[in-house]
Formats: structure tokens, C-alpha cells, sequence
């Protein structure tokens, strides 16, 4: 594991389109905390023009601000579409007696074109039978929905068709059946009444850096282009534009309250779930695990990840506007907090754990922390600390803005997902449990 400050030379990966050619870019890595940098956090009470933001309508425009500063020099703005998208949903099957019978599992394509080799999602849903109308979680899985759980009829999601990740051994590792089960308790979650949604967040885009030929990208290209612009969306945009397609999706089944969605998310996925639960507000509640640079975590303190380096590791995750703030964090016109303070005054939980240092779970506490005086003022609550809670013993903070870390590394346990339960019981409404 990385220790103290170090440079990185990041070699050929990437090169901005700024940089001459040949040179390689050396990257400041920070892991301990008496050598983080003075910074300063833009005030998210406070307009572009000065101004202060005293009132809920003030806000309102203050928002809008926000969102925009996030879409254009951040994660890209979601273009309009080169034709209209009137996504087709096909069950493909249903069983009445999953999870040893306390579930109905049923598969939805959800196709954006009107061909079927897509693109599209895979969408695999639990039911629980001890709840009519049960609040969901939604959350994308990394390897397919296969490898959600061992059970041998789970449609293997189209995503795990690519040929790229497909003659990659460990990517077929990962992608086996019931590979990532301890990341998606399900008889656990649907035993304390939630229903589960998930999809490959591939199906959207595929995770590597194609210059975005694949995945949903090209519905939106206007005629003649093949790129996004510098200010349009990179996979993180379109993972989150795919949650809001499964929510379009997940308001049509009765089963279910699509009124009480927790969208969550790790890692990247915790990136992604902010930025979708930051734009679109039917998320009722929003949960980041271990998101990091790009999600929970303050970009401006600089401590483990920076924009320099998950900007050359990752050329595809963010727009391209994002690479001006390499190495110059202190001019980005936004932070993290003012992520998080786009979804109030809906409940946010920010999980942390202590072995990822690299996500700096202190940045993602003062992260929450900062996001406080929006809620405040919007009358909820916030964040009910002020001062960071201890890995051990167990603490979380159920206040409106959330709180959890815990010992250990960059992983979703079943532990994490008794502490979403919790969070979203005392948010959603609890459930009946089983018998
Ligand atoms: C890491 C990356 C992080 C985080 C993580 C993940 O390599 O540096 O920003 O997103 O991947 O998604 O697992």
C-alpha cells in the first residue's frame, strides 16, 4: 500500500490534448495527513456573482448554478439525444420462487433503439414477497448480473458479451457466477423488505477508453460527430443517465414504491450514483461506498487520489473540461460537498472505510460535513457531527446527511449493507421483516 507523498510518472497512458507530445506527466500523491495542503472550499451558499444564498429560492438558483458547473467541467453535460429515445422494456423472465421462495425474480431488456442487440440494459429484480409495494435499492454491479449470485438461471448480462473483457482471465474470473455474491446479500436485503434492482454498468458504457464508439454515446452524437464535446459526458454521465433510465423503468412496476428508491453505488459506482442522484431528484435517497476523488471526497484537499491521476488512469470516466484542473484543483470553480449538497434535502449516506485511504474517508467525512449549511437552511437537519466518527465500534450517523466508516478496505460487505438497511429504514419507512 502506498505510504506518504510520491510521484508518479504516468508514462503513456495519457497525454491531455494540452500536453506536447513525449512528455510524461508527473503526478503528486499525498497519503499523510500533517502534509495535506491549505485549501479553500468554494462557499455552496454563496452565488458565482458574490451574491449570498439566504432563502429556499435562493437556493433554487444557486442549484441550477451547481449543476451546471458539475455538468461542464466535471462529469460532461447529458446532450440531447440525435433522436427522440422511447426505451422498449421486454420481460424476459420471471420466477415466483427465488431466493429460497422469499422472492420473484424477474429480468427486464430495456432497449434504447428500436433494434435488440442494443444498446441497452439488463435489468435483474428482486421482489420481496414479505412486502407489497417495498422501497428499492438500485445499484449497478461491475461484472454482470451473473455474478450477482450463484443461481444458474440469471441471464448473463449483454455487456459480458464483449470480446475485450472476455479473453481477459481475470475479467472472466470476476465475471462468473456468484463471483461478486458477497457484494449483493440478496435474501439478506429482501428479508428486511427492500427489492433490489441492478445492471452491469458496461451495458451503458463499457469501462475503458474506446473514445466512446460503444455504449449509449452515439444515440446522442448530432450528425457528423463521434466525440463527445469537451463539456459532454463521459462514462460516469452515461452510467447515471442509465439509473435514471432503470427508475423510468422501476416506475412502471406496481409491485414496487418507486417513490422510495435508494440509489447506491461503489467505488466508481458511488461516483456515479451522487452525480445521478445530484441530477435527478425522483432518488429518494443516494448512497456513495468508498466513492473518492470524482465522488464523496473533496478534490481540493489533496490526499490519496487526485484529478491529475484518475484523470490519466481513467481518460474516459469525466469530460474533458476536467483535465484543465490537473494538478490545479484550486481552481476548480466547484467540490464534492456542493455534490453531495445537490441532493438536499433528500437523505445522502457517505460510507467510508479506514483501509481506503486512497478514497481519503476524512475528505469524504468533511465532504458531508460541508454540505451541512445547505441542508440546514433547506430545513432538514444535515449532518447531526461535527467531528469525524471512529471506525470502531460500530456509529452511524442517521442524521439527513449520513455518516459511516469502518475498519477494513475497498469492498461492499454484508455488514455495509445492514448499514444502508438501517439508514434507509429510518428514511424510507421500515419494513416487516420476515416471520
Ligand atoms: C480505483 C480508482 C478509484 C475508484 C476505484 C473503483 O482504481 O482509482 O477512483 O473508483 O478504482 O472504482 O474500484
Amino acid at each position: 500500500m502506498f505510504v506518504g507523498v510520491f510521484v508518479l510518472v504516468a508514462g503513456l497512458v495519457s497525454q491531455t490534448p494540452s500536453e506536447p507530445k513525449g512528455s510524461t506527466p508527473v503526478i503528486r500523491i499525498n497519503l499523510e495527513e500533517s502534509k495535506v495542503r491549505p485549501y479553500t472550499l468554494p462557499d455552496p451558499l454563496r452565488m458565482e456573482n458574490g451574491r449570498a444564498v439566504s432563502t429556499k429560492t435562493d437556493w433554487a438558483a444557486r442549484r441550477a448554478e451547481l449543476l451546471k458547473l458539475f455538468a461542464s467541467q466535471v462529469y460532461g453535460q447529458t446532450p440531447a439525444p440525435s433522436r427522440p429515445i422511447a426505451p422498449r422494456y421486454r420481460i424476459r423472465s420471471e420466477h415466483k420462487e427465488a431466493l429460497s421462495g422469499t422472492a420473484i425474480r424477474r429480468e427486464i431488456a430495456i432497449e434504447f433503439s428500436d433494434r435488440d442487440d442494443g444498446p441497452g440494459m439488463d435489468l435483474l429484480l428482486y421482489l420481496p414477497k414479505n412486502a407489497p409495494r417495498a422501497a428499492v435499492f438500485l445499484g449497478y454491479n461491475f461484472s454482470g448480473n451473473q455474478s450477482v449470485d450463484l443461481d444458474p438461471a440469471i441471464t448473463p448480462s449483454r455487456s459480458t458479451h464483449d470480446p475485450r473483457t472476455r479473453s481477459d482471465a481475470r475479467a472472466t474470473a470476476r465475471q462468473a457466477r456468484g463471483a461478486d455474491s458477497s457484494a449483493w446479500p440478496l435474501e439478506q436485503i429482501v428479508a428486511r423488505g427492500y427489492a433490489v434492482a441492478t445492471a452491469c454498468y458496461a451495458d451503458l458504457d463499457p469501462d475503458y477508453d474506446d473514445g466512446f464508439a460503444n455504449g449509449v454515446h452515439p444515440l446522442f452524437y448530432k450528425p457528423g460527430q463521434t466525440q463527445p464535446a469537451a463539456d459532454e459526458w463521459g462514462s460516469i454521465g452515461a452510467w447515471a443517465w442509465g439509473l435514471s433510465r432503470a427508475l423510468d423503468y422501476l416506475e412502471t412496476v406496481g409491485e414496487i414504491d418507486a417513490k422510495r428508491v435508494a440509489v447506491m453505488g461503489h467505488s466508481r459506482l458511488g461516483k456515479t450514483s451522487l452525480w445521478a442522484g445530484a441530477q435527478d431528484p425522483r432518488f429518494a435517497v443516494v448512497v456513495s461506498i468508498q466513492s473518492g476523488c470524482g465522488g464523496a471526497a473533496l478534490s481540493k484537499r489533496d490526499f490519496g487520489e487526485t484529478v491529475a491521476r484518475i484523470n490519466t488512469s481513467f481518460p474516459h470516466w469525466f469530460c474533458q473540461n476536467f483535465r484543465k484542473y490537473n494538478d490545479h484543483e484550486d481552481a476548480l470553480p466547484v467540490d464534492q460537498h456542493e455534490l453531495i449538497a445537490l441532493v438536499a434535502p433528500r437523505p445522502v449516506l457517505i460510507c467510508s472505510a479506514a483501509g481506503d485511504q486512497w478514497a481519503d474517508p476524512k475528505g469524504e467525512f468533511l465532504a458531508a460535513l460541508a454540505a451541512d449549511p445547505v441542508y440546514k437552511l433547506l430545513g432538514t437537519g444535515g449532518l447531526e457531527v461535527s467531528e469525524m466518527p471512529k471506525p470502531a465500534p460500530r456509529q452511524l450517523v442517521k442524521s439527513t446527511i449520513g455518516y459511516h466508516i469502518r475498519p477494513g478496505g475497498h469492498a461492499v460487505t454484508r455488514d455495509d449493507w445492514e448499514v444502508l438497511m438501517d439508514f434507509a429504514d429510518a428514511h424510507l419507512g421500515s419494513h416487516p421483516s420476515t416471520p
